[in-house]
């Protein structure tokens, strides 16, 4: 259970590989309901301190050099500037955005391995891995490529085919082949070090499934089936280039698993802002740490890194809760990066500018906390223009409006409470608790939707009251209504400050309110007397033509997605052989015959796609063909070719039309058909056989 007594909370959220940019899905899961967490802990001032980084290494990286032609280095340089830039774009402001390349982060992960290595927490195996005997290296699963076994896509890795999302190892390819030189990979000996995660498994146990009941269903379920399983020793290095040299001799060639560098990168980016403070954040007891992550990273954070942590020793907590979210889809399909199927961050801001709230807003309204979860572009829209524009933004604009035109743009007084305003101002201070036991448990979508209650209830309230109305007879009863109006606008700048803080950070400019949690539901936030800025627009309308041009670019990925995958599978067809007809005698053989023609005229048969009419000169006579080759070519194509033909084939007729004899084709396994030639032109009528 939560002990109530920590006096600062240190917030990580895992480390996006700088492989790639951060999309949709990476927001929705771990960086915008992070992001709400702190700033709502900030609001209410207590002492947080919010860690994240670049996960700089890992074998895609590598890889992804290798296809572009540059260093490993060079692409998280790339991607480190753009992922950095986009949280920033969308107000999601780290203390420290840090780098698993940096120095420090080589100096802490490397000390922590040599510091466990010392005291003998290690274990070492000998075990056979796959070696590239060309480019005499060791492979990682990624490395490797081959058919996938379970649906036979190929291009498969050896951790996984990404087309069926089937988990494989390298021993399960059908056809293995190395990435890097294409080579068939061998298996040779080799030693690494692992750490003995059974020796902890007690207790796991006992820290998770007894004393932490409170965490999400899905990562609770997911620790209890790891640990039910049964943990094995797991490996902490690997035989790769790229990564944090393994600190002890005898380990040339092999760096720390970047899973096992990776979480330590929490603790080298906080080293980096806080020097010589950071121990206060990572070893005291008074510290609530909270990891905020995917669903594909819990058992790093929940058995792997905790492990690691306990193993160290030295006073370093563990997290009190591990808030990891289910995935986003995208309009119905899982995102991948691989396959271009993503909302990019750095591309929205570009595409939307001024609209990050509204993404911040729809990625949490819409959060995966629970289950997968989906993101489309009409839904997007919706909420932009229904909720965002149509409820809060239209009741501020309302409220600020009257202010100016009946008031001067100041503050009007509260006068007597009629029974309306006394239960609309009832009903605030309870949505300021729902929103905190919301947030406090790390439900984010359920503490928006109070959040948004409030814009409800601010909207109503002015719709029923019609201050316009009430202005022409009675100025002072619409005094009240504004005055209350207002200090519900103060509210919603202060409730929708974690959520979509650039707007609540405008309407707090432009009415003047403080920000504090404290103040939040109260019906004196806003002075009498004080001055109104001019009213500005909180949200602006997503146009149809904006989400069109996003729906077309995916159907476009889609498209070309789908024709790629096509062409694939007719290659593969293309290979297919129809086995060997049943044995026929010379007789049989010699009863057909066989000869040489030219096409002399060609047309389509009218109403159909596939039969092309064919008048031809056989040296015997000249004769009709109907033959059903007209998917393969045009009229035009066919007339003046010499072709070989079953001459005679009973004649039948074909829509009407006496067809006598049939052209040859030759047909491959998908059905594509050429025509027979003899190897250079002959008289008509010659006989083949
Ligand atoms: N780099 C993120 C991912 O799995 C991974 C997180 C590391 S957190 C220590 O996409
Ligand atoms: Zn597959």
């Amino acid at each position: 259970m939560e002990n109530k007594n920590y006096r600062r909370t240190l917030v990580t959220c895992a480390l996006p590989y700088a492989n790639g940019p951060v999309h949709i899905g990476h927001l929705a899961g771990v960086y915008v309901p992070a992001d709400i967490y702190v700033r709502y802990l900030r609001m209410k001032g207590e002492e947080v301190l919010y860690v994240c980084g670049s996960d700089e290494h890992g074998v895609p990286i590598t890889i992804k050099a290798r296809q572009k032609g540059v260093s490993p280095q060079d692409i998280v340089d790339e991607y480190h500037a753009i992922i950095d830039r986009s949280f920033k774009d969308l107000g999601i402001n780290f203390d420290v955005y840090g780098r698993t390349s940096s120095k420090i982060h080589e100096e802490t992960s490397s000390a922590f391995f040599k510091k466990l290595y010392d005291e003998g927490k290690f274990i070492t195996k000998e075990s056979e891995q796959y070696y590239d005997p060309e480019a005499k290296t060791f492979l990682a699963d990624r490395y490797i490529v081959g058919t996938c076994p379970k649906c036979g896509a190929e291009g498969a890795y050896g951790d996984q085919c990404e087309k069926c999302g089937s988990t494989l190892s390298p021993e399960e390819l059908i056809n293995p082949k190395s990435k890097l030189s294409g080579a068939e990979p061998i298996k040779k000996k080799t030693t690494h070090w692992y750490l003995p995660l059974q020796d902890y498994e007690n207790w796991l146990r006992e820290w998770i499934l007894e004393g932490h009941k409170e965490w999400r269903p899905n990562v609770y379920g997911q620790v209890k089936s790891w640990l039910d399983g049964g943990l094995q020793p797991r490996a902490v290095t690997r035989d790769l280039e790229w990564g944090v040299p393994v600190p002890v001799e005898g380990a040339e060639g092999k760096v720390l698993y970047v899973w096992f560098d990776a979480p330590i990168g929490y603790i080298s980016n906080t080293r980096e802002i806080l020097p010589d403070s950071w121990e206060k954040w990572w070893k005291s007891p008074d510290t609530k740490l909270v990891h905020f992550i995917g669903k594909d990273n819990i058992v790093f954070h929940c058995i792997v890194f905790p492990s690691m942590l306990k193993a160290y020793g030295d006073g370093y907590i563990l997290p009190e809760n591990v808030p990891a979210n289910e995935f986003l889809n995208l309009e119905g399909d899982k995102i991948s990066t691989s396959r271009g199927w993503a909302v990019w961050a750095h591309e929205y801001v570009r595409d939307f500018p001024g609209k990050e709230d509204t993404l911040r807003y729809v990625l949490t309204a819409n959060a995966p906390e629970t289950k997968d979860n989906d993101f489309s572009w009409k839904d997007f829209q919706a909420r932009n223009n229904s909720e965002l524009v149509a409820i809060f933004g239209n009741f501020v604009n309302r409220a600020v409006v009257l202010t100016h035109k009946y008031f001067d743009g100041k503050v009007p007084a509260c006068g007597e409470l009629e029974p309306i305003d006394r239960e609309t101002l009832e009903a605030l201070p309870a949505i300021k608790e729902a929103i905190e036991k919301n947030i406090e448990s790390y439900k984010f979508r359920e503490a928006l939707k109070e959040a948004m209650n409030l814009a409800r209830i601010g909207n109503k309230y002015i719709s029923d009251t019609e201050p316009w109305k009430v202005a022409k007879t009675d100025l002072a009863r619409t005094a009240t209504i504004l005055n209350i109006s207002l200090q519900i606008c103060a509210s919603l700048a202060i409730a929708f400050e974690p959520f979509t803080p650039f707007a609540a950070e405008r309407l707090r400019r432009m009415i003047g309110s403080p920000l504090d949690w404290n103040l939040l539901g109260r019906a004196d936030i806003l002075p009498v007397g004080a001055a109104l800025k001019e009213a500005e627009l909180l949200f602006t309308k997503v146009e149809d033509a904006e989400i069109d041009a996003q729906i077309e670019r995916l159907a476009k990925i889609k498209a070309e997605r789908e024709a790629a995958e096509k062409a694939a599978a007719d290659a593969e067809a293309a290979k297919r052989i129809e086995p060997q007809k049943e044995e026929c005698s010379f007789e049989d053989f010699e009863k057909m015959d066989i000869r040489t023609a030219t096409v002399l005229e060609a047309e389509r048969v009218p109403k159909t796609d596939k039969l092309l009419k064919l008048t031809i000169d056989t040296g015997i006579d000249q004769r009709t063909i109907v033959s059903g080759i007209a998917e393969y070519y045009s009229p035009e194509e066919m007339v003046g070719k010499q072709i070989c033909i079953l001459a005679n084939l009973a004649p039948r007729k074909i829509r009407g039309i006496e067809s006598k004899g049939m052209i040859l084709m030759a047909r491959q396994g998908d059905g594509r058909m050429r025509f027979v030639t003899p190897q250079e032109t002959l008289a008509n009528g010659a006989t083949i056989g």
